[in-house]
């Protein structure tokens, strides 16, 4: 029996994929999309499962739902997922969607003045972004996302690595989790490692990291705990200012520059001083490919029983649509939902 069938639009961010779900989206409880996204994770994992995960997806699969505004000044809500789960915020998956989703005419801006031409507000589960994307004739040409606030949650921790020796590290928020692994005397940057060795690294860096160090966010607790590791080193493209490779899920690095690592590697900067309000900062994906991003504005997070020093960061990018498909998942089919080759 035919479980779902889905429309999806395809696209790619800076190279990493965007499934842009069209038709098929579950009717979710909740007001907002932290509670919406908690439904969809405890009764409709399966259609991310499906759509993600070979042989409909790939190690690396990420995708979106568009759902209508949850707040009143609001165009439009996203829901994020991909191989790792559902993510709070999705940069990459921002940009893709926001593309995909003008291109297409499934949105269109609330344009109450001249000045919100080309202007979205959108609810995703870490929070409310505002979006300013160019458009050349049907074309969307960049999108430029004003992030959640973004701060520094653990700074110089090390961790002992069996076999590897001891890292240290800081852990930053961009809308998820970072461990950001700059290079040290037991990790030369990733441009001296290969994918394998990000890979393999990364899956015991985040368990021995997550088995230490706490991470909910202090606004909203169904936030929480350590997804992403992001390595640094150094750059290969020209204008770059730094470079990154993220890992997420069980076996991905992020082909994009990772608009929520970005975010969290900024709020690192500037806490440890390298960067000021005002800033921009280039950055590079394993792959060469660049965002552009900012520090628009430092603020402060309610923090246990104080304040917090954070940023609000902005993150450009492109993203290019390539093709249109119809997938079922069907209960039929022993893979419906998936499958990882470890
Ligand atoms: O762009 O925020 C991002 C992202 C998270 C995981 C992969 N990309």
């Amino acid at each position: 029996m035919i479980k779902g069938t889905f429309f999806c639009i395809d696209a790619h961010t800076c190279g990493n994929p965007v499934r842009l779900v069209t038709s098929g989206h579950p009717n979710l409880k909740g007001d907002t999309m932290s509670e919406k996204r908690l439904d969809f994770i405890e009764n409709y994992d399966w259609i991310r499962q499906g759509l993600m995960f070979e042989p409909r997806g790939h190690d690396m699969m990420s995708g979106s739902f568009l759902y209508p505004p949850c707040s009143d000044n609001a165009d439009a809500s996203i829901l994020f997922i991909e191989t790792s789960g559902c993510l709070p915020m999705c940069g990459h998956g921002t940009i893709g969607t926001v593309t995909a989703a003008i291109e297409n005419g499934l949105l269109v801006p609330k344009t109450t003045s001249a000045d919100d031409n080309k202007k979205l507000i959108i609810d995703v589960p870490a929070g409310q972004v505002s979006i300013e994307y160019q458009q050349q004739d049907e074309k969307v040409t960049s999108v430029k996302i004003f992030n959640v606030a973004s701060y520094l949650a653990h700074r110089d921790v090390i961790l002992d690595i069996p076999e590897l020796g001891c890292l240290k590290v800081d852990v930053s928020y961009g809308g998820n989790y970072y461990v950001i692994v700059e290079p040290q005397e037991n990790f030369p940057g990733i441009d001296q490692w290969d994918a394998g060795q990000i890979l393999h690294w990364s899956t015991i860096v985040r368990e021995i990291a997550s088995q230490q160090l706490t991470c909910v966010h202090p606004e909203d607790a169904s936030v929480q705990g350590i997804s992403h590791i992001l390595w640094t080193g150094k750059s290969q493209t020209q204008g770059s200012d730094a470079a990154n490779a993220v890992f997420y899920g069980d076996k991905a690095i992020d082909r994009s520059p990772c608009g929520t690592g970005t975010s969290a590697r900024m709020a690192q900067l500037f806490a440890k001083g390298v960067l000021k309000e005002g800033d921009t900062f280039v950055h590079e994906s394993y792959i060469g490919s660049q965002f552009i991003g900012k520090i628009e504005q430092v603020v402060e997070l309610n923090y246990a029983n104080g304040k917090i020093p954070a940023i609000m960061p902005s993150i450009e990018g492109w993203a290019r649509v390539f093709g249109k498909n119809c997938i079922t998942i069907d209960d039929d089919d022993p893979y419906a939902f998936g499958f990882v080759v470890k």
